[in-house]
Order: C-alpha cells, then structure tokens, then sequence
C-alpha cells in the first residue's frame, strides 16, 4: 500500500503539471519557467518510478510511451466522421445556402459558425470520464487507425478534461497540423541530415501521425485546433455548434480563435474575404474556410447525404495554378467504360507536388475548352482534387495543331466507343471484353471498401490481366501460388500472404459483396441500405425497378442501374460462381416491412406544435413510411403546419394529398 499522503502528493504534482501544460499549449501563455516545469516533471517521474502503481493513463509522464507498434490497430467510430461538401465559388455557396434555407423552410436568414478550415489531418480523441482513451484518423469515416500513443505525445491535446460537466464519453474531432514554422525548421534539418523532405505541412503532419514509433511523433511540432464532437454520452447537446466550442474550450480543448457567428450568406462571404487576407500572416495553413448551420435542431433536420452533412460546407481558397505544355491527350477507360480524356504534360510544380498528368473531365470539355496537343495551358490543383487543366492560352499555340476528337475505337479493346445522345461521357462499348474495365472492376473487386484483398494492388492486377492468369473477378479465387509468385515484384512470401488474403476476403458481408459488384451508382452507403432492406441477395436479385426505390436513397436511375446489372446472365454466373468459390456473408435481420405506413412516402413542410419535425419524422419511420424533402407526384402525403414554405404550393400544384398536424396525429394513432 502506497501512504495516502504520497497518493495525494502525486495527483497534486499531476494537477499542477496539467494546469501549466494547458496554460502554455492551449492558452499560449506559460505561467512557469521551463526549469520549474521540469523539476516538477522530474519529481513526479522520480515518485512513480518508486511506486509504479501510481501511474496512471493520463499521467503527464506518460506523453511519450511504449515499445514502437507493429501495426495500428483498426478503429471503428461509433459516430462517423463526416467529410464536407466544397464549394469553389460563390454560386455554388449560394446555391448551398439557398437549399439550407429551403430545406429548413426558412423565410429569416440562417445562422452560421464560420471557421477557418485548416489543412491538415482530421482526427477523433475520446474521452471517457474525462480521460484520453482513444485517437483515431479518420480514415474513410467509418473505420479509422489507433493513434493513441501518437496523439498522446502533441501537448496541445488533453490527457484529462479540465473544468465541470464533464461527459461519461466525449468524441471530440479535430485537425492536427504542423504550424509552417516548425514545418520549415523540420524540412531543414531533414535536409541536413539527408533525410526526406516533406512536400508540404499537411503530409508532414499526416506522415508524422503514421509513425509506428511515437518517440518519433514526439519530436514532431504537431498541434490541433477542435472543431466539432462525435459520440457524447451522459450530458445533453448544447442548442447550437458555436456552444458546443464553447464547451470544448472549457474543457480545455484548443479551439481557433477566429471562429465567429455570422447570420446569412453575404456575411460568410465577408468572412472568406477578411480571412484570406488574413491568411497570409496566419502561423499555420489554411485552404478555405467552413460554414456551418449553427443551430443543432436545423443540422439534425438537414441530415445528410453520403458521408456529407448538408449543413455544412467549405468555402475553398482559390487554387493554386501554373502555365505548361500538353505533350499529349490520353484517354483512359475506367471501370464502367466511361473515357476519360487526361493531358500528359511537361511536369510542372503547383501548389506543392509536381504534377504530369491532368484530368480534362470528358470530351465536350476538351472541345468547349478547345485544348490542343501543344498548348501552353493553365493547371489547376485545389488540395487533394485531382488537378485539372483550366484552360489553353490560345494567344501562344504554335502553328498545325488540331482540335482533340473522340476516338471512334476504345483505345484499350478497340471495340465501338458509344456516346447517349445528352451524356457527356463516351463510353468503351466492349464490356468485360475490354481489358481495362476488366482490370477496374478487379481492382475495385479487391479493394478495401469492397472484399478487402490486402496485397492485391493496381500493378498486381493490370500484371495478372495482362499476363492473362485470370480474366474475371471469379478467376481470382482460383489462382494458384505458382502462377503469382513468378510476377514482378512479388516473391514466395508475399504471394503466400496473398493468397491467404484471397482466401480470408471470402468471409464477406452483404453489404461489401453488393458494393464489390461494381454496380454503377452503388456507393457502400447504397449497398449498406439495400443489404438492411432485403436482407437476402436473391431479394434484391429478384427485386423490380418500382419495388427497388422503396429503399432508402435509392431513385429511378440507381434501381434501374441495379435493375439492369442483374437482368445480365453473365452477371449472375459472376455471382455464382463467387459463392460456389465458398464467398459467404452472414445473413442479416431485416426490419420488418409490413409496417401500416411501408411504401409511403411523406415531406414535412412548416412548424408543428404538438411535436416537433424530428419527433413526426421518427414516428412515421417506425410506422414505416419514408420521408423526403422535396415533393413530387411520387409523395403520398404532404404534412402542413403552420406557416408553410413552397412545398405547399408544389403539393398542391401536383395534386398531392395534403395533411394537417392533427390529421398526422389521426394517422399515427388510429
Ligand atoms: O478545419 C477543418 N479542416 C475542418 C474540418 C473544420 N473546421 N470543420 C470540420 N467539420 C466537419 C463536420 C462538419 C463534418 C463536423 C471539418 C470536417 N468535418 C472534416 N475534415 C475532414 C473531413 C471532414
């Protein structure tokens, strides 16, 4: 037993330690010397080194810890983390907030929390009673990698909440960046020992995180500004996200100062302006700022679509541009036929990477931009996006160009390119006959989302097609080891590791194997509705195009898509042949559909006073019925509270059923 004086001792030296730390890292106004912080420090250390049984997780002693990881361990968030929707200009800004307020039925400006949008590395910290559990990256949003060890070491994140009304657990998520000075003090030093250099300070922060050995991340300047939280349990939610910073700060998170409240549209616009000018004396990156609807209520019934919150959107800087030569136009054909014009060009240095290649979207942007083979043209590349070629400097073509024509011929199979008479995007005609849509559709296949074939990377499968070892997706479950271990870059072991990785993907579930397929449209998000709807394969085999778009997200052209894609009795071989390979998923408990409201589809419109909107909307969905936000003559009923917006007018135009609030609650409670 440890003398109770020594355990009162300890926690106050803890105490002391966390309240300088959160006045230097958090505040940036340090209280002690660094002398007095290490002796500090120092007598703590020496106190649990004496009685190991003193220390604990949240310890400040415990920043830098433990053996280096073999791996990170994977995370799955409880709440996902959602990415944002961007706009690139003040149109699409304007459109964003136009379809808030209709949405909302707003006839009064919305209120937004305006932030700047840092350009670094987004990650979750979980806190239970107070303490630091957990930090994960993102990663797609669903499932992220355990940094823990790694997030412990930035000073700037709590080890231990400060302040009172603390949760039993609080996800908050946040960026993690590296400020340009210590980004460029990093690079130098790199240098000098002749070490990498990093591109830019997001890599460098995304790279440091990565480390399997935190002693490294530790030598990192890493930092964090929070913005947002994910799972919270045991206290209620503020009304609005600007009292949730709120909370963060008292908590003792670090959150940007230069966060402000702002009503309508044409102040975020203010606010883009005077932040781009600030920008530049900023001591970190920043590519945009972010707009979101501030109160809680409204971003609940705005929801989502994807993986984006429809209430929320990031205003982006200009991008970065440069002038080069196209030294030529390709086109590559992707997983679903569709060409893809792509400029070669001489290799130019825009914003931070240099780039050889650039995306010309589709053949009627080739022509409208009337980009030749020779052109000096302008390059566009806005953080992680694709770079793309804006436009040609005509005034500097050289003499005998040519305008770019679609190739009659799939440059890959030669079979028949095809164009529909309004769509932008031409077409390889040739199916699984064409080697390129073979390799895409392979790749896809095996790729994370979908059936999760570690090893099994891009340059293995165009090798394996190529080389004609397999030709469809079946195929691969049954490659033999002497067929892949004389590849390229592949040798005993690492074809052993594949196969075992082949092997173990058959173990699936629904949801991955639907999103597997390839089906056009069919998002895992789609799949993940589809698979909780059905909850068998041959239902939604057998489902038809009316019946499909009963499913949550799913319209007209997605089910026919779907519809479509398994009218196709190659198809349908492909599928059974996969399960004959021994592809299995457990089965899944369906809702039951015989609900009074199933097949109903219903728009709230106007504010209801004996419950609110959310409140109607969970109760029709547990009877059942879907609800949209826009009507058409496909709703069946328009629910009308009092002053109602334009829904009302359209339901009525369209001859729609129109409800009252105690007609809903007649319906609900028959
Ligand atoms: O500064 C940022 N990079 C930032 C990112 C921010 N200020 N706010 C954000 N808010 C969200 C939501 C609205 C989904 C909570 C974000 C991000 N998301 C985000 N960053 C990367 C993916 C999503």
């Amino acid at each position: 037993m440890v003398a109770e004086s020594v355990v009162v001792h300890v926690e106050k030296l803890k105490a002391k330690l966390r309240e300088y730390n959160y006045r230097y890292y958090v505040l940036e106004s340090p209280s002690v010397s660094d002398a007095e912080y290490d002796r500090i420090l120092c007598e703590l250390q020496n106190l649990e080194n004496k009685y190991p049984e003193l220390i604990a997780a949240d310890s400040p002693t415990q920043r830098v810890g433990a053996e280096p990881l073999k791996a990170f361990q994977e995370v799955q968030h409880k709440v996902p983390m959602l990415s944002l929707q961007n706009a690139f200009n003040e149109d699409e800004l304007i459109a964003f907030d136009k379809r808030v307020m209709e949405r909302l039925d707003l006839v009064d400006e919305a209120q937004y929390v305006c932030e700047p949008k840092f350009d670094g590395v987004s990650i979750s910290l979980r806190y239970e009673q107070g303490v630091l559990v957990q930090a994960a990256t993102r990663g797609d949003g669903a499932v992220g990698e355990d940094i823990t060890q790694n997030a412990k070491t930035i000073a700037a994140i709590p080890l231990h909440l400060r302040g009172d009304n603390i949760p039993e657990v609080v996800e908050v998520r946040g960026e993690v960046y590296i400020p340009l000075a210590g980004f460029e003090k990093y690079n130098i030093e790199a240098a000098k020992r002749g070490e990498k250099v990093f591109v830019n300070p997001r890599n460098a922060a995304s790279g440091s995180l990565r480390q399997l050995d935190s002693k490294i991340t530790a030598e990192r300047p890493l930092n964090i500004f929070c913005y947002a939280v994910g799972e919270l349990v045991g206290i209620d939610l503020p009304e609005s996200h600007y009292e949730i910073l709120q909370l963060l700060i008292h908590w003792g998170m670090r959150v940007n100062p230069d966060i402000k409240v702002v009503t309508g549209i044409t102040e975020c616009t203010q606010y883009y302006n005077e932040m781009m000018i600030k920008r530049n004396s900023l001591p970190y990156e920043i590519d945009g700022v972010v707009y979101k609807v501030n109160n809680l209520a409204q971003q609940q019934e705005l929801g989502f679509v994807s993986r984006a919150p429809r209430w929320a959107v990031a205003h982006k800087f200009p991008a970065q541009e440069e002038y080069t030569k196209v030294l030529a136009v390709e086109f590559q054909v992707g997983r679903t036929g569709a060409l893809t014009p792509v400029a070669r060009l001489e290799p130019v240095f825009v914003g931070g990477a240099t780039i050889s290649n650039a995306t010309l979207h589709n053949i009627d942007e080739v022509q409208r931009k009337d980009v030749r083979v020779g052109d000096t043209v302008v390059i566009r590349r806005a953080g992680d996006v694709i770079p793309e070629v804006v436009s040609a400097v005509v005034e500097q073509r050289p003499e005998g160009t040519r305008p770019v024509e679609l190739p009659k011929k799939c440059p890959v199979c030669g079979s028949d390119v095809v164009r529909g008479e309004d769509a932008a995007v031409a077409r390889c005609s040739g199916g699984l006959y064409c080697n390129a849509q073979r390799k895409e559709s392979i790749k896809h296949f095996a790729s994370k989302t979908a059936m999760d074939i570690d090893g099994l990377g891009d340059k293995i499968v165009e090798q394996l097609v190529d080389e004609k070892i397999i030709e469809h997706v079946p195929d691969l479950y049954k490659l033999e080891l002497s067929a892949i271990a004389n590849l390229e870059r592949m040798g005993e072991k690492s074809a052993q590791n594949l196969l075992v990785a082949i092997e173990e993907s058959k173990n699936t579930t629904l949801p991955k194997f639907l999103y597997a397929l390839g089906i056009r449209e069919i998002g895992i998000a789609t799949a993940k509705n589809l698979a909780q709807y059905y909850g068998e394969l041959e239902k939604i085999i057998a489902a038809n195009i009316e019946e499909l778009q009963e499913v949550p997200d799913v319209g007209p052209v997605v089910a026919l898509y779907l519809a479509a894609f398994f009218r196709q009795q190659h198809n349908l071989e492909m599928i059974d042949k996969l399960r004959q390979s021994g592809v299995h998923w457990p089965a899944i408990k369906v809702q039951s559909k015989d609900l009074p409201l199933s097949g109903k589809t219903f728009v709230l419109t106007g504010t209801l006073t004996q419950m609110t909107r959310e409140e109607a909307k969970e109760k029709l969905e547990a009877q059942g019925a879907k609800i949209t936000s826009s009507v058409s003559k496909n709703t069946s009923y328009v629910v009308v509270g009092s002053d109602p917006g334009s829904k009302y007018d359209k339901a009525q135009k369209l001859g729609v059923e129109i409800l009252s609030e105690d007609d809903l609650i007649e319906l609900l409670n028959p």
